[in-house]
């Protein structure tokens, strides 16, 4: 069947609101994006007919629900073509993802001295942890340049990588500049230098196809809330025998094989590193997010996204005083940084807001790359499947009611 975003978007209950009268233009999918109803549907039945806690029940409802966690977990593997689902930890979200990975793999391995490489465009979840660790541990972190067109700079890349370089970890696209890193390249040069390779995947896995056995990442992260799924869970691949040798990262129920008073030895992964009563409605509901994107299939919402952004990027580029981030589209995904000169970003969002158009403003949780462009903030446009181009009309629309407004002091 062909892909009709028209047709797709009667399956989002949400996006037939109205905002402040308009109808809902939702432009803000790089922040968590809308859920369709199989999705909905698929928590809902969970909790109307199987509810019951994992791993622990002999009963019925208790099994259901194991057999319905851990077919989501085997969904999740074919998703991202990690071959065992063993390699397959259910988190709460990316954030914690990468937490987990500074925690258990990052206090055993990483000494005084000894390096991360990370990026100057990283989220704040995958720079703190690291900085909480080499606080901790003496390691320091070193850090890959942007350009001003907001790529990487690769020269930077080699010429940081050195025999103390113990793990990169960067984004596979940036959700502030939409940038598509080289993914390939990177790990091949951390692989030949020795060095392991942490992706954040929380910008791209939505958004683009990706096999982790074909790329030989060694640790993948990403959000279930960011691609149809739910709030509240997430993913960490990790390669088997890395995980293997890692201690747990939480301790308590359900991660272990003998416990006494005293002490206590841990189970194998998955479990060891899914401490507690693990989000089993959400695994479920990631699990029909997959169904769904599979169904329409990642290259051609891609194709999609690309079209969005080349058309959103003309319309930008022929309103004065618009200044956009980020490089070219042949480097980058479905999302776009601007800024209207002498706005600020937060008045540019409140005025799309009044005509119901959903954006993110503010520094989106990159402040050192907010630091390195020399501004406070940009204004964000990130797209979706869903998102038509009769949609894209509101952008300029919005943009001249912000500037009737703040560049030519009317009153509202
Ligand atoms: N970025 C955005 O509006 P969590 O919150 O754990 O699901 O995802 C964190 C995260 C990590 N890396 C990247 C590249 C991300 O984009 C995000 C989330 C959202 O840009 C919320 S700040």
């Amino acid at each position: 069947m062909t892909f009709d975003p028209v047709r797709i978007r009667h399956d989002f209950p949400i996006l037939s609101r109205k905002v402040r009268g308009k109808s809902l233009v939702y432009f803000d999918n790089a922040a968590t994006t809308q859920k369709p109803a199989p999705v909905i549907e698929a928590i809902s039945q969970y909790y109307k007919t199987t509810n019951a806690n994992v791993h622990r029940g002999v009963h019925t409802l208790s099994e259901e629900a194991t057999t319905a966690l851990e077919e989501a977990r085997i969904r999740v593997a074919q998703f991202i073509g990690a071959a065992d689902p063993a390699t397959i930890i259910f988190t709460r979200n990316t954030t914690e993802a990468i937490n987990l990975v500074a925690y258990a793999w990052g206090r055993k391995n990483l000494k005084k001295g000894e390096e991360i490489l990370l990026t100057e465009m990283e989220h704040h979840s995958n720079l703190i942890p690291w900085q909480i660790l080499s606080q901790e541990t003496g390691a320091k972190i070193q850090t890959i340049t942007v350009t001003p067109e907001g790529t990487l700079d690769m020269e930077s890349f080699r010429k940081n990588l050195n025999s103390r370089t113990r793990l990169v970890a960067f984004a596979a696209m940036s959700n502030v500049l939409g940038t598509i890193n080289p993914i390939q390249e990177i790990v091949e040069g951390a692989h030949r230098n020795g060095s392991l390779v942490l992706v954040d995947g929380a910008a791209a896995i939505p958004h683009l196809p990706f096999n982790v056995s074909a790329s030989n990442v060694d640790f993948l992260a990403f959000s279930g809330h960011k691609m149809l799924g739910p709030t509240g869970v997430g993913v960490l691949y990790g390669k088997k025998e890395l995980l293997e040798a890692m201690p747990p990262f939480l301790g308590g129920g359900g991660m272990i094989q003998q416990v006494s008073l005293e002490t206590a030895t841990y189970a194998a992964p998955p479990t060891r590193f899914e401490a507690g009563t693990p989000d089993i409605a959400g695994a479920i509901g990631l699990r029909a997010a997959i169904e769904y994107l599979h169904k329409v299939g990642l290259e051609t919402v891609q194709q999609h996204e690309r079209e969005l952004t080349r058309k959103a990027l003309e319309l930008l580029r022929s309103e004065p005083e618009v200044v956009l981030y980020g490089p070219g589209l042949e480097h980058r995904g479905g999302i776009i940084s601007f800024n209207l000169e002498g706005v600020h970003p937060h008045d540019v969002g409140t005025i799309f807001d009044s005509e119901g158009v959903a954006i993110r403003v503010g520094h989106h949780c990159c402040q050192p790359l907010m630091k390195k462009f020399k501004i406070s903030g940009t204004a964000r446009l990130s797209f979706y499947l869903y998102n038509t181009e009769e949609e894209l009309e509101a952008i300029p629309r919005a943009l001249h009611k912000v500037k009737k407004i703040f560049k030519s002091g009317v009153k509202v």
